[in-house]
């Protein structure tokens, strides 16, 4: 007898339950945070999208029992999939990764509390699964779909059509989500759950394979090469003046050099940072740049803690947090120093959650440390001045000596600052992110001089060293034309390009006395070396790129990592030389480009250690 009823494919049964159950899985059970009505669009969609992908491939299986069972199946792996992230999510405010999942780490660490993170409700999960078994297994013949050929393949196109379409809304409003690779949170908030899963599969694969082929011989040329190229003679007059002392460091959030000692409106932009500069006991770098690609502030970190190179496609924090690494608080926690870091976000941003351990960081401050509210928070979060301020409680109870890095955030893209916490006027061009970079720019400066009123007050100020150094550029190339009217030019040349990736630096060591300006050719790559060296500790049998800023015969370029170069004479970018101090383009500049040569090989160098994972091999020390 022939059924009765209205005939609904279960693809698209499935599809529209499932897609459902997952956006209200994203919108309430995860804290995925929407700024805009276009993240709340392709949240709402982006669960359709994949459960459409998923489940309408079963239109290609002709037996109908065949095509319900692997409905049947695909749901319920689905669920299980969702379900196991959220039960992940309520410990870890994180999604579950490959590595994760293989090595146990995290997820052994829920062990027993992990029946307490289920929730009763959580049962409701599965209601779309019991509607799809029970209709497949007793109403097949409602549900079952016969299309010829012509309408699997519509289905097929339209399903990846929409694919296609999500990808790119979700690039639109996340330029470069894929390749800079730098949170989780945002994949899964822009493409999906699944969709995320299948992109770590895919990075982790990657990953994996360079990680076996790898076998450790490349080490001995790559350790002759820093033996002969990078390693210095002796030791800097500077060698030990910190010994024992705290290690202060602030990252400071897209602050570039050519705001140092400038004027906006008549007004100073960073008059607390000019008067450190005349401070006796200041070192200032007036030529160190920023060695950063697509990982930005986390590639400023990876530089400063290792002396390597960031990778020239997406963020090193993601994809290589699983290396061995010898950095700085690895090595600083071997002389007794207590290491940690302070940076009121989220801890898996930039997976700093699982590449500080691998680093060798004691411990991480991040969101869950402060108190966050609307008053107090502005852009990106906690605004600077109640971020430095509220870490104190925690920095006066370290055990010293310690190294304590602050990474500030109020001056990021796109520079929003609340009224009430400007200082100075915007500037006036036809560019908003430069206009409004100048206020942020200052309260930045106001909020490190309050910090360091702070630390006097404590009395670790005199226990300590403190260094500032600027993570990246603020004001892209896309805003030239602006900076060239700002900075009275009539073009941003390729040479001033690569003048505007200086960041500042300073060293600060109260009583030192012999503090001054410096113009050494430098850069974030030297950090690791020069802190060591400041604190008098000799790290010989290490591999690193840089040198110590105060020793005399240093290598005598800096490479940015898109492979331009800088030395005290020329600068060597888009295949040309200009002349360091004038600009004027170089005709005859063979040892230029020969020098672009060696700085190729430099990065491969750095690049080949990352991807092979060399420094398990690597066991000098
Ligand atoms: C995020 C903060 C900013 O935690 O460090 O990162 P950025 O966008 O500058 O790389
Ligand atoms: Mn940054």
């Amino acid at each position: 007898m022939k059924s009765k009823g209205i005939r609904l494919p279960l693809y698209v049964l499935a599809t529209l339950l499932f897609g459902l159950k997952t956006y209200i899985v994203y919108r309430f059970l995860f804290s995925l945070d929407l700024e805009n009505s276009m993240q709340e669009f392709i949240l709402l969609i982006n669960p359709f999208v994949s459960a459409f992908l998923i489940f309408g491939l079963s239109v290609w299986i002709t037996k109908p029992e065949r095509q319900m069972k692997y409905v049947r199946y695909m749901i319920l792996i689905g669920t299980l999939i969702i379900f196991a992230n959220l039960v992940f999510y309520r410990s870890f405010s994180d999604f579950i990764t490959v590595p994760q999942l293989i090595q146990g780490g995290t997820m052994g660490d829920l062990g027993s509390s992990i029946l307490s993170l289920i929730k009763m409700y959580d049962i409701l999960l599965f209601l779309d699964v019991i509607v799809i078994w029970y209709l497949s297994k007793k109403h097949q013949e409602l549900v079952v779909t016969k299309y010829p050929r012509s309408g699997k393949v519509c289905a097929l196109a339209l399903s990846l059509a929409l694919l296609v379409g999500n990808f790119f809304l979700a690039e639109m409003e996340r330029p470069q989500l894929f390749t800079r690779a730098f949170d989780r949170e945002y994949l899964v908030k822009y493409i999906g759950l699944f969709n995320y899963h299948v992109y770590d599969v895919v990075l982790h694969s990657k990953v994996k394979t360079q990680h076996v082929f790898a076998d450790g011989s490349e080490l001995p040329t790559i350790k002759e090469y820093v033996d002969n190229v990078i390693e210095t003679n002796g030791e800097s007059e500077l060698f030990g003046v910190a010994k024992d002392k705290n290690v202060i460091f602030i990252s400071a959030e897209s602050l570039q050099t050519f705001v140092i000692n400038n004027t906006v409106n008549g007004q100073e932009v960073t008059p607390f940072l000019n008067r450190l500069i005349e401070d006796e006991d200041t070192y200032y770098f007036e030529n160190f740049y920023h060695q950063t690609e697509q990982g930005k502030t986390s590639d400023s970190e990876f530089l400063t803690e290792n002396s390597l190179y960031p990778l020239p496609r997406g963020a090193v924090f993601y994809t290589h947090a699983q290396n061995d690494y010898y950095a700085l608080p690895e090595m600083l926690g071997n002389e007794g120093y207590h290491t940690t870091v302070f940076h009121a976000n989220n801890d898996s941003f930039y997976n700093r959650d699982q590449m500080y351990p691998s680093l060798g960081f004691d411990h991480f401050y991040d969101v869950d440390a402060y108190e966050v509210n609307d008053y107090n928070s502005v852009g990106w979060g906690l605004k600077d001045k109640p971020f430095f301020e509220q870490s104190m409680k925690y920095l006066t109870t370290l055990t010293e000596p310690y190294y304590a890095k602050f990474i500030t955030l109020t001056n990021h893209f796109p520079f929003e600052l609340d009224e009430m916490d400007k200082s100075i006027e915007r500037y006036d061009s036809n560019s908003n992110t430069l206009n409004n970079y100048f206020p942020t720019v200052r309260y930045m400066d106001e909020s490190i001089e309050e910090f360091f009123q702070m630390l006097k007050d404590s009395g670790i100020y005199d226990k300590s060293i403190i260094i500032i150094m600027g993570d990246h550029y603020g004001i892209s190339s896309n805003h030239n034309k602006a900076m060239s009217m700002y900075l009275e030019k009539d073009e941003i040349t390729p040479y001033d390009h690569v003048q505007l990736q200086r960041v500042p630096l300073f060293i600060h060591i109260p009583g030192h006395g012999k503090g001054e300006a410096r113009s050494t050719i430098s850069g974030q790559i030297d950090l690791k070396p020069t802190i060591l060296s400041l604190l008098g500790i000799e790290h010989k049998d290490d591999i690193y790129f840089g040198n110590d800023l105060f020793v005399d015969d240093r290598k005598d370029y800096i490479a940015l990592r898109n492979g331009d170069v800088i030395t005290n004479d020329y600068i060597y970018t888009n295949d040309s030389c200009y002349d360091f101090t004038s600009g004027e383009v170089l005709e005859e500049a063979d040892t230029c480009f020969e020098l672009s040569e060696t700085v190729k090989k430099e990065l491969e160098y750095s690049d080949s250690i990352i991807y092979g994972d060399l420094f398990r091999f690597f066991d000098s020390r």
